[in-house]
């Protein structure tokens, strides 16, 4: 691997992204890419390789992003890339069942108590917007709630921002999405348990779904409070209302299967992605057989999709949890976290930066604060500008950080002590005023 260059010449990134800019909008094909949030140039990616990323002008980096989490075993892992050869040889889609929908399928299930039946999409966008779908269906009624600073995708109804106020209804977050389409979302925030209860009170039997990234990952790494899953457990049950957990990014990320293990809190329906994809475009919505079998063609609830279940991206996700459920192969990516972890405090602690370090399993965020974050309004308060120089820092001394302050790092079992060694240069000249 290259040593981090002093200056590391972007010439080629630049060309790269000038052209793009021409033709795709923003020059990326997803927004948090264009390092709107940090400034400078994309760096536009040659090839990764276990734990690290090559980009156009041959510089290496240690890869903490890791495609946002999908990549636990590391780029190009023999046993991913073999496993979508082989069935790329075969063909790549074919509109039809195949038995590889049914084999992962059958993997989730072993996995996950709460699940006995699993539909697979494309995104995590079209996985969610159908498990609301499907949940507003089961109970007959409309109202969604989710969490400031929570993400579920671009779907127009979950593109709601808070407003002032305790529970608010969601306000259009992006142009082009109606009030209409948002009017039954209420947005509380994350952690406040007694907001939900008064809203209950309020207005429980019009609400169909409390929809939550177990851990948030969205707003940077944001664990639950201890009792706050629970309490929404109880809740929604008693209210008669689903509990949806969007496990896109905790599955096998926060647990080495999903958060609902890791807190011992069963929700009616989950919503599963990136790493059972394996890096091809897979995700899920999951659940018991009896809310399950309302969905097309089994029963009334439409969703459908061209490349659902695509043999590759099932190819891709069986290799990566035949691999991931070996001994020890998803603990080395958590021990590599709790490292990595340990290191960011240290050097922030000799640097005199006030750094918190929020981590649950395998993904983590180091926020420049000296207050824990427990919600969105937290998370605002903390340095973004202090994030960004550091951000840069890094990626100049070869680390590939998230490229914006309200995202989650990601380690992987291909991270070892070389990336360590990488990290721990890195950080001893990373705090720049
Ligand atoms: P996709 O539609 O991007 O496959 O999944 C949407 C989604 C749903 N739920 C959760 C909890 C998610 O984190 C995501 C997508 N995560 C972002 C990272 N913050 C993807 C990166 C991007 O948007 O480019």
């Amino acid at each position: 691997m290259s040593a981090p260059a002093a200056t590391r010449t972007t010439v080629r990134s630049e060309a790269a992204f000038a052209a793009a800019l021409r033709v795709l909008p923003g020059g990326v094909s997803s927004p948090v890419r264009a390092f709107r949030s940090v400034g400078g140039t994309p760096r536009f990616i040659a090839a990764g390789r276990g734990a690290w990323l090559t980009d156009v002008d041959g510089h290496d980096f240690v890869d903490l992003v890791l495609s946002w989490g999908p990549l636990i075993l590391g780029h190009a892992h023999p046993d991913v890339i073999a496993a979508i050869t082989a069935t790329a040889a075969r063909g790549t889609t074919f509109g039809a069942p195949t038995e590889l929908e049914t084999a992962l399928a059958e993997r989730i299930v072993a996995l996950i108590p709460s699940v006995e039946m699993v539909r697979f999409t494309s995104s995590g966008t079209e996985a969610v917007m159908s498990a609301v779908r499907l949940a507003r269906a089961a109970t007959g009624r409309n109202g969604i709630v989710k969490f400031d600073g929570c993400y579920h995708g671009h779907a127009d109804a979950l593109l709601a921002g808070a407003g002032s106020g305790v529970a608010t209804l969601g306000l259009p977050d992006s142009p082009g999405v109606t009030a209409a389409t948002v009017a039954d979302t209420i947005v509380v925030a994350f952690n406040d348990l007694a907001a939900l209860e008064q809203l209950f009170a309020a207005r429980g039997e019009s609400i169909a779904a409390v929809l939550i990234e177990p851990v948030a990952g969205n707003m940077g790494v944001v664990p639950p409070e201890p009792g706050f899953l629970d309490g929404l457990r109880s809740l929604t049950r008693r209210h008669g209302a689903l509990l949806v957990f969007d496990e896109v990014m905790t599955g096998f990320r926060v647990h080495p299967v999903a958060a609902q293990l890791l807190y011992g809190v069963a929700p009616d329906i989950t919503v599963l992605g990136k790493v059972i994809g394996g890096g091809l475009p897979a995700a899920a919505y999951a659940g018991p057989r009896q809310l399950m079998e309302r969905i097309a063609p089994a029963g009334p609830v439409y969703q459908a999709g061209t490349l659902s279940g695509n043999p590759l991206a099932m190819s891709a996700g069986l290799a990566t949890l035949d691999a991931l459920t070996q001994p020890g192969v998803w603990e080395s990516a958590a021990l590599w976290a709790a490292r990595a972890d340990e290191m960011f405090a240290h050097h922030a602690a000799r640097a005199g930066v006030p750094l918190r370090v929020q981590r649950v399993g395998t993904m983590l965020t180091p926020f420049f604060s000296d207050a824990p974050v427990r919600n969105y309004a937290d998370a605002r308060r903390t340095d973004r500008d202090a994030y960004a120089r550091f951000f840069h820092a890094m990626l100049d001394a070869g680390i590939y950080l998230p490229p914006s302050a309200f995202e989650a790092m990601f380690t992987s079992a291909a991270h070892g002590d070389a990336e360590l060694a990488r990290l721990d240069e890195a950080l001893a000249g990373a705090w720049r005023r």
